[in-house]
């Protein structure tokens, strides 16, 4: 093993793991893999986050599938567009890391709980985040996802080893005590109080400060556990929005440079932090997506348009379709790469949740 000092360098001589916000240039980035993929399992913190229109039809199926590998078919068409997009970011000089593929359709147990299976390693930005210098490990809060962490730990021994910070929450319980037996749709969140429950997507970092969504992932004591673990640096602020099923604020409040966010027209904010309260950034409704609204997943999907990736504050790759979002981004100046990602949709996420910005130019800053 190469010792700390020796190898804390990138080619430029800096830090191998850097990135305080979600629009400086882009140098490094982990991509995920659809290999080992499986249909999730249902229960109740699934079903939190389906969307009422197609309730009974998700949980037929994945009563049905889950656990079992994802379908050929399926993953066939997702690769092709996942290729794309990594030959883009390596087009624009980015570095592009991928996990170690993990088996997911085989149970999951501990001596707490069992799952039928697992998920996949489509999603590292749900796993995995960078502060600062530092990689963090999140808890994660659905059974199905609790070992997903395996897939990128030869990344993380490898970014430690080359001089950066590796830090893991405490992994929960996940007994049913982390799961309120009385959570009703449209009232409050599935996940309770008991231990450190949150998704890294949950977080966006703006520089110093660094806002957090209460969702069906992330509660109140996750959110504690980051303001007591990085306090001295950042600023941890919870928000919350108008969103039933709310997981992951990266399809909500999308920053793009300093002074301008994405918001979602449909999931207003409902607990707003003082800091922006009083701020003098420009909050722009995103576009409605083109995805027709006869796809069978259109409630899920939709807002997946706002879910780029910033190669730079004036420079993000976009869903190829999404010609509105495209011509938002440059009337305020800013290059949309197209990429078509689609068919990657049924795997979470789009090109924010399929990435973890490993190291972006630029130091910290506060932008409010
Ligand atoms: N990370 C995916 C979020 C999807 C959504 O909020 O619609």
């Amino acid at each position: 093993m190469p010792s700390i000092d020796a190898a804390n360098s990138t080619t430029a001589g800096g830090p191998v793991v850097n990135s305080w916000n979600e629009w400086d240039p882009l140098e490094e980035v982990i991509v995920g893999v659809l290999d080992g993929a499986a249909t999730l399992p249902w229960d109740t913190a699934l079903d939190a986050v389906t969307a009422v229109e197609h309730r009974d039809r998700s949980e037929e199926y994945h009563r049905l599938r889950g656990g079992r590998q994802v379908e050929p078919i399926h993953v066939a068409a997702a690769q092709r567009e996942l290729d794309e997009f990594v030959s883009i970011l390596e087009g624009e000089g980015v570095t592009v890391r991928r996990p170690e593929p993990l088996d997911h359709a085989v149970p999951h147990a501990t001596p707490l709980w069992a799952s039928p299976g697992g998920n996949c390693q489509a999603n590292p930005r749900d796993v995995l985040i960078v502060l600062g210098d530092e990689i963090l490990e999140a808890p994660m809060a659905w059974r199905s996802r609790y070992f997903e962490f395996l897939a990128y730990r030869d990344l993380c021994k490898d970014y430690f080893r080359r001089g950066a910070k590796w830090r893991a929450a405490p992994k929960p319980a996940m007994t049913d005590a982390s799961y309120d037996p009385r959570w009703v749709r449209g009232e409050g969140y599935v996940t309770t109080e008991v231990e450190p429950l949150f998704d890294a997507a949950d977080m966006t970092r703006c520089g110093r400060d660094v806002f957090v969504q209460r969702s069906h992932v992330t509660n109140d004591f996750g959110i504690d556990w980051l303001r007591v673990h990085y306090g001295d640096t950042l600023r941890f602020h919870k928000v919350e929005f108008d969103d039933y099923r709310a997981i992951h604020i990266d399809a909500t409040w999308v920053p793009l440079r300093p002074g301008l966010a994405l918001t979602n027209p449909d999931r207003p904010m409902t607990t707003v932090p003082e800091i922006l309260r009083d701020s003098d950034w420009t909050f722009l409704d995103a576009p409605r997506s083109t995805l027709p609204e006869r796809h069978p997943q259109f409630a899920s999907y939709q807002w997946l348009s706002m879910n780029m990736l910033s190669l730079g504050p004036d420079k993000v790759i976009v869903e190829a379709h999404e010609t509105p979002t495209i011509e938002m981004l440059a009337a305020e100046g800013i290059e949309a790469i197209p990429c078509p990602f689609r068919s990657n949709y049924r795997f979470g996420g789009s090109f924010h949740c399929a990435t973890v910005d490993v190291r972006r130019r630029g130091g910290l800053d506060s932008y409010f």
